[in-house]
C-alpha cells in the first residue's frame, strides 16, 4: 500500500543520514520508560489523548496548536498518555513534535507511526518516547513477533492495533502488552464502535484492551468498559477544540 511504499522510502533516507550510533547518543536514549499499560491498569479513567493535526479521512483538524502546550494540557487533565504522530505526508507531524512533547511532560509518550523497521524504534526512544504502535494491517506475523521483541528489549511498552479477527489472531503474542481495536476502518474511514465490541471477547485478559478512534462522547466510553476496555484513545475530538487539555479533562 502507498502508505507502507512511501514509509520504507523514508526510513531508508533517515538511515543514510542519522546512524544508530548517533541515536543512541540522544539524552533521551538511557531513561525509563514508564508504562502506559500500567498507567491504564491503575486507572479508572483510561485516556490516552492524541495530537493530531490532520488526517487523510478529515483533512484539516488544527493547525494552530502548540505540542508543548497540548501535552502539557493532556498531562494536566489526567490522562494516562498521549499519542504523538510522528507522520508527515498524511497527518502533518514530526519526530520534533515528539521531542518537544517529551520536554514538556513525563507521562508515557507512543509514538503514533507506521512502524516497518527496528530503526524506527531506536528513533522512537532517541527521541522521548515510550511505546510503540505495530498495526496489524501492514504486518506479517513474523514483523510483528520481531519489531515487538525488538521494542521489549529497549525497555518500551508495545501496542497492537487490529481491526478484524484475522488481524488479532495472527498478532496473539506475549510480546504485547496492549492490544488496540481500531474503531475505523483505514480503507473506507468508516467508523463503528460495534468493531471493539465484537472483537473484544477474543482478547486474552493478559493484555490490556484499548478502544481507538471515533470516540466523541462519554456514553461511548460508558457503553465499552463492560467489553473489558482500560484503554480509550482519542485524538479529533480533543484536537478539533482551542484547547485540548481542557477538552481531555471532561473524560477524566
Ligand atoms: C485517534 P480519533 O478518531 O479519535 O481522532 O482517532 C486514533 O485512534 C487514530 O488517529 C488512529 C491512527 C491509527 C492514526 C488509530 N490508528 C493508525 C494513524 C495510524
Amino acid at each position: 500500500d502507498k502508505i507502507i511504499a512511501d514509509k520504507r522510502k523514508e526510513v531508508a533516507l533517515r538511515k543514510q543520514l542519522i546512524p544508530v550510533s548517533q541515536l543512541e547518543q540522544s539524552v533521551l536514549f538511557d531513561r525509563k520508560s514508564p508504562s502506559l499499560a500500567q498507567a491504564l491498569r491503575d486507572s479508572d479513567t483510561g485516556i490516552i489523548a492524541e495530537h493530531k493535526r490532520r488526517s487523510p479521512s478529515k483533512q484539516v483538524i488544527n493547525h494552530n496548536l502548540n505540542v508543548q502546550d497540548v501535552a502539557t494540557g493532556y498531562e494536566s487533565a489526567g490522562a494516562c498518555g498521549m499519542s504523538v504522530l510522528t507522520d508527515g505526508k498524511y497527518f502533518g507531524g514530526s519526530l520534533d513534535d515528539l521531542l518537544l512533547a517529551r520536554a514538556s511532560s513525563s507521562f508515557p509518550l507512543l509514538r503514533k507511526e507506521f512502524m516497518i523497521d527496528e530503526y524506527q524504534i531506536l528513533e522512537a526512544k532517541a527521541y522521548g518516547a515510550d511505546v510503540i504502535l505495530l498495526i496489524a494491517a501492514v504486518l506479517s506475523q513474523s514483523e510483528i513477533k520481531s519489531l515487538s521483541e525488538f521494542a521489549k528489549t529497549q525497555g518500551m511498552d508495545v501496542l497492537l492495533e487490529v481491526h478484524n479477527l484475522e488481524e488479532l489472531q495472527k498478532s496473539i503474542m506475549p510480546s504485547l502488552d496492549m492490544l488496540g481495536v481500531n474503531n475505523r476502518n483505514l480503507k473506507t474511514f468508516e467508523v463503528s464502535l460495534d468493531i471493539s465490541k465484537t472483537l473484544s471477547e477474543e482478547i486474552p485478559d493478559e493484555f490490556v484492551k484499548v478502544s481507538e478512534s471515533g470516540i466523541s462522547t462519554i456514553e461511548a466510553i460508558k457503553e465499552l468498559r463492560p467489553f473489558g476496555y482500560q484503554g480509550f484513545l482519542i485524538g479529533e475530538n480533543f484536537m478539533k477544540t482551542d484547547n485540548p487539555g481542557r477538552s481531555a479533562e471532561a473524560f477524566i
